[in-house]
């Protein structure tokens, strides 16, 4: 079939590349980290969300995500030892054992790992085990996307993440909508009661960062700040900053 036939080329031939965008401290400074988005570099263009999906429909979706995540982790060898590389990841490529081996040889404490309810949970306790596995290794999880779709709350108390990533949804016009600031405080609170880091994605607009900020959300991404980039632009932005 076509989309098979252009799937495994993808794979095959690295038709990819991958885009780093940075994650801030909203106190300031340089980045505490990137997160590793892949770009598909085939025509038709198709997103990243169309190839996933895709690839899921042909069996190939834990190989795909776990080349992109191989694509990405060279760049640690040129970012300083506290910046941390974040990689998506699915429950299901995480439950098959593609995550773990994709990051066999990683530095895991400078890994953070975003997982999203993209697919249902159906084998929730290999999802579970596997996400152990790699925490033991000393790999951060990150819950992407809450506030939006799967992203719910009860995967929020069952997983307890590192890290909450409040879904741009919920960052967007943040600073004219009391509703949404309201949320907020809500989740900076239950951050601050687990321990976990609360980071806002998608702020575009100084206003946002600033009202983000004052709620007390620790840590930004998004156009505002710094747009994905390549490896080479993503490290020259980084280089003279302290
Ligand atoms: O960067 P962009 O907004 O186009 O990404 C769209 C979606 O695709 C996001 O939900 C993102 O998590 C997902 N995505 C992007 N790159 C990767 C990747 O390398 N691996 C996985 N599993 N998902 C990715
Ligand atoms: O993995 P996740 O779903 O969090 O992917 C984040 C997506 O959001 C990526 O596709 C990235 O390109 C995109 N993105 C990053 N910053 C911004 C932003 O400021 N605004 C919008 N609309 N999208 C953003
Ligand atoms: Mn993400
Ligand atoms: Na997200």
């Amino acid at each position: 079939r076509a989309l098979a036939k252009t799937i495994g080329e993808t794979l095959e031939n690295g038709l990819f590349h991958m885009v780093f965008q940075p994650i801030f401290d909203l106190d300031g400074g340089r980045p505490t980290g990137f997160e590793a988005l892949c770009r598909f570099d085939g025509l038709p263009y198709r997103s990243p969300d169309q190839w996933f999906r895709d690839a899921a429909r042909i069996g190939q979706q834990s190989a795909l995500e776990a080349a992109t995540i191989r694509a990405a982790l060279p760049i640690l060898e040129q970012l300083p030892a506290d910046v941390s590389l974040s990689v998506n990841a699915s429950p299901s490529a995480v439950a098959d054992g593609a995550i773990g081996a994709a990051l066999k040889d990683a530095p895991a404490e400078r890994i953070v790992l975003e997982i999203t309810e993209h697919d249902r949970l159906e084998n929730s306790d290999s999802v579970i085990r596997g996400l152990d596995r790699l925490r033991a290794r000393g790999v951060k999880l990150a819950i992407d996307d809450v506030g939006a779709g799967y992203s719910g709350l009860q995967q929020i108390l069952r997983l307890r993440p590192d890290i909450l990533k409040l879904d741009l949804s919920l960052t967007a016009d943040i600073d004219t909508d009391p509703a949404r600031r309201a949320l907020t405080v809500g989740l900076v609170q239950f951050a601050r009661e687990t321990g976990a880091i609360l980071l806002a994605e998608g702020i575009e607009r100084a206003e946002e960062a600033a009202v983000l900020r004052t709620l007390g959300v620790d840590r930004g991404q998004g156009y505002f700040l710094g747009r994905p980039a390549r490896a080479e632009e993503a490290l020259a932005g980084l280089a003279g900053k302290s």
